[in-house]
């Protein structure tokens, strides 16, 4: 068994990663933490519990709330689908919530979860970097108990997924969303596993995809995965800046199937200041990343069908 932490922001795909973790036969989920960035933090925070309490094969879990606050804002658009996958009926059904909230902030969460834990344990972050960097600054020995950290964020290709004003179009939104966080766990020594936008782009969010969910909507996981998508613009025709790709899916699955990824050893950097801030930047001599470069789109597709099943019983 692997030990897994997961710390997310509250967006569709990084809700569907929470329920993918918990179906994964080989890892205990050790914690989760939960930052409202792509998201409000209370409807992020009721929607983890309450898929932790439908799709967790009962595991005693409890889930941290991040007080972490970001350089720039995303936009309240997206971060309003939050409460609309809260009050989805599959989440609703019971009524109440059983899943405690932890004690602590997440950052000191993830420390306390990563130290208590026999072992190593994997971290899996499909948001910003700045609880694991807070993590970093409070407690360095923690580097010693992280066996890798699989992230969804940044990109090497100089296209970036942010338009906002002040910024030139190269960064992408996690790493944009607190660009000092990047470089303080870059500056760590923590083995770094990448999903950056170059990757992510093979796997668009499009009608087939959601089709091909609404046909398997018998099995409640694969229906709640079907309602969730159902909220945000998908490819259709062209590709504007609200289409969603299976970003930190992506990064999740590949963390746990690694067959369905190719990867390539990188060196690199991140610039946190000027119009580029956030962007991650090849460079020799750079901290060394194994990133992802290409997806098996229908096994990728396939594992998630795999996985969603195994929450049937
Ligand atoms: O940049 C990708 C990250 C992922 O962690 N997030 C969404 C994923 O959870 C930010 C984001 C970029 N474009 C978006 C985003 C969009 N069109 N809608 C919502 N979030
Ligand atoms: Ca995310």
């Amino acid at each position: 068994m692997r030990n897994v932490y997961f710390n997310h922001d509250g967006s569709v795909d990084d809700l569907v990663s929470l329920l993918l973790l918990l179906q994964m036969p080989d890892v205990t989920l050790t914690g989760v933490g939960v930052v409202g960035a792509d998201s409000y933090l209370e409807p992020a925070l009721a929607a983890s519990r309450k898929i932790i309490d439908r799709f967790g094969h009962g595991v005693q879990l409890n889930v941290a709330a991040s007080n972490s606050r970001g350089v720039h804002p995303f936009p309240k658009e997206w971060r309003l689908d939050a409460f609309s996958l809260d009050a989805l009926p599959i989440l609703n059904e019971a009524g109440t919530i059983n899943t405690p909230v932890a004690s602590k902030p997440a950052h000191l969460d993830l420390i306390d979860k990563v130290q208590e834990t026999a072992g190593k344990t994997t971290l899996v972050m499909t948001g910003p970097l700045t609880d694991l960097a807070r993590a970093l600054e409070v407690d360095p020995t923690i580097t010693e108990k992280i066996d890798k950290l699989y992230w969804m964020g940044g990109t090497f290709d100089g296209r970036g997924n942010v338009a906002e004003p002040e910024q030139d179009g190269t960064t992408e939104w996690n790493a944009f969303w607190d660009p000092q966080a990047v470089k303080t766990v870059w500056d760590s020594d923590i083995a770094i596993q990448m999903v950056g936008l170059e990757s992510t782009r093979q796997v668009p969010l499009t009608p087939a995809i959601r089709q091909h969910w609404a046909l398997q909507r018998q099995h409640p996981a694969i229906d709640f995965i079907g309602q969730g998508y159902a909220l945000v613009p998908a490819l259709q025709h062209f590709e504007t800046n609200s289409t969603y790709f299976l970003w930190d899916v992506l990064a999740t699955v590949a963390s746990d199937s690694p067959e369905v990824v190719t990867t390539k050893e990188v060196t690199s950097d991140v610039l946190t200041t000027g119009p580029g801030r956030g962007r991650t930047f090849e460079i020799s001599d750079g901290r060394p990343v194994t990133l992802v470069t290409t997806v098996d789109h229908d096994a990728f597709f396939k594992r998630i069908d795999e996985l969603a099943i195994l929450a049937d019983d």
